[in-house]
């Protein structure tokens, strides 16, 4: 059983997760130790504090303290490969998580999303549309919330963004709905083959009750069994009982079968693949019986989270976008296209980075077709010479913005959107993100 009397755990990982893992089990009275293998974990200084006699060990993980564990609690950060966590699971060791731990005592609904892009927009999206119907959501995992940090609190629905990492931790979800938005390559320094990647999202499919994928994009089309409720978005036609875009006299508008619901005109958020993001947001929502004012209200309304080619800033005809959650190809291709314009070359794009082994050709007739001048900086730059022949190669996201700045006119945008980790130069995309916003906001 993962909760039982004697039941001795080892949370593996003290970054946010290991954090939040540790409180829980600790306010049930739980036998816990903890580990990481870094010298100094981000939590350390707060565990010794608040539990001082806990058995913990930094620096390197300690096999037997791993194999006197009957449970495992994994951190997504930590590869189940890793030989530690391997020989305790030899030793008889159970591997879980928060999310589990969350969902066996959870009983609202659950709406479980993943996709290689757009999980974070689409879970927060469509946690403010239930939350307008005056239900209480729990808006957590990937995006940045622990869930077992809120637990504590009821709530009627879990809008909960799962990861990869996350989902290969889960035996099974259960959600009452549950999502791929779309697959495109991402973490290839962790899986050895995109199959692999892509099995590890298909596993938030796993006892679903109903199953939302993208028409457009195979790779997100549920392999279950044929009583779960399947339904599909796409920017296509839709057919009958399916989401998608019908022309209609006042415009495009996001449809359910023939029934247009509202304009795309009126969202709120720029660019096609928050199109699409729309109407996943419309139907999960159906499929937690929200009440469809309340989410056609969302839909208007909702402005985005920052990072997420956020507009920061007009000066002089110039638009300045902070893109920096771009941490793949896919979403870099999706903010090349969303502001493209169609006479002229206007974009001026900043990449780089750690490209996680990512295949980088994708990128390549975008940035021919859209961008008016490229500066490649980071750790994997030599990476791009194929993709962005013509750009200009420099040490940081800084020198790069002092070029670029010389070079913008009217009617330019000037985009980060790095396709690349930020860790080789910044402590994450946030710090990324808003050392951009600094430098755009001090421009006179
Ligand atoms: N660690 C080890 N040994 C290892 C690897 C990691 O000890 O081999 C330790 C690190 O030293 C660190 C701790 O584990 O102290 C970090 O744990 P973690 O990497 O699992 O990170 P958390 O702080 O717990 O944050 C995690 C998610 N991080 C990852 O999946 C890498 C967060 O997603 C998530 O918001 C948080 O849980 C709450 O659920 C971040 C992320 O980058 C934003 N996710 C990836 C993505 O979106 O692409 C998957
Ligand atoms: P995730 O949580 O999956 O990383 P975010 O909503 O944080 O997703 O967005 C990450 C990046 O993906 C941002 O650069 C964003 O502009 C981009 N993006 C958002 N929606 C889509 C989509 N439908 N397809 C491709 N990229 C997208």
């Amino acid at each position: 059983t993962l909760i039982g009397a004697d039941t001795k755990y080892l949370v593996v990982g003290l970054g946010l997760t290991g954090l939040s893992c540790v409180r829980y089990l600790a306010a049930r009275g739980k036998w816990v130790a903890v580990t990481d293998s870094r010298t100094n974990p981000p939590n350390l200084a707060e565990v010794k504090t608040q539990f001082p006699d806990m058995d913990v060990q930094v620096g390197g993980f300690d096999i037997e303290q791993f194999e006197q564990a009957d449970v495992l609690v994994m951190s997504p950060g930590v590869a189940l490969h890793t030989p530690a966590v391997q020989a305790a699971i030899k030793a008889g060791a159970r591997v879980t998580s928060d999310i589990e731990l969350f969902l066996s005592e959870f009983t609202g609904q659950v709406v479980a999303i993943t996709g290689s892009n757009a999980k974070s927009t689409v879970t927060q999206w469509l946690g403010e549309a239930i939350q307008r119907s005056g239900r209480s959501v729990l808006i957590g995992g990937n995006i940045g919330q622990p869930v077992l940090d809120v637990a504590d609190q009821m709530f009627d629905v879990a809008v909960l963004e799962l990861s990869s990492f996350q989902l290969e931790l889960l035996p099974s979800v259960g959600a009452d709905i549950a999502t791929i938005l779309n697959v495109s390559e991402d973490h290839m320094d962790r899986y050895d083959s995109m199959a692999r990647y892509q099995q590890a999202k298909q596993r938030i499919y796993f006892g679903a009750k109903q199953a939302l994928f993208n028409r457009q994009d195979l790779l997100t089309q549920p392999l279950v069994a044929p009583n779960v409720k399947v339904a599909s978005f796409a920017l296509t036609r839709p057919d009958l009982k399916q989401y998608g875009l019908l022309e209609t006299p006042s415009g495009t508008c996001l449809a359910l079968g023939l029934n247009a619901l509202l304009p795309t005109s009126v969202l709120a958020l720029p660019g096609r693949h928050n199109i699409a993001n729309a109407l996943a947001v419309l139907a999960l929502a159906d499929a937690v019986q929200n009440p469809r004012e309340h989410t056609l209200a969302a839909l208007r309304n909702f402005s985005g989270l920052p990072h997420r080619c956020q507009l920061i800033r007009e000066l002089a005809g110039v638009r300045y976008f902070n893109d920096s959650k771009a941490t793949n190809v896919g979403s870099t291709l999706a903010a090349l296209t969303g502001l493209a314009q169609a006479d002229r070359k206007a974009i001026v794009l900043l990449l780089g980075g750690q490209a996680k082994g990512q295949e980088l050709g994708p990128l390549a007739p975008a940035i021919a077709a859209h961008c008016k001048a490229v500066f490649v900086y980071g750790e994997d730059q030599s990476r791009f010479t194929d993709v962005a022949p013509q750009a200009t190669y420099v040490e940081s996201m800084f020198d790069a913005l002092a070029q670029a700045k010389a070079i913008v006119q009217a009617g330019d945008v000037l985009l980060l959107s790095p396709a690349c980790a930020s860790f080789d130069q910044f402590t994450n995309f946030e710090q990324r993100g808003r050392q951009f916003v600094t430098w755009v906001e001090a421009l006179a």
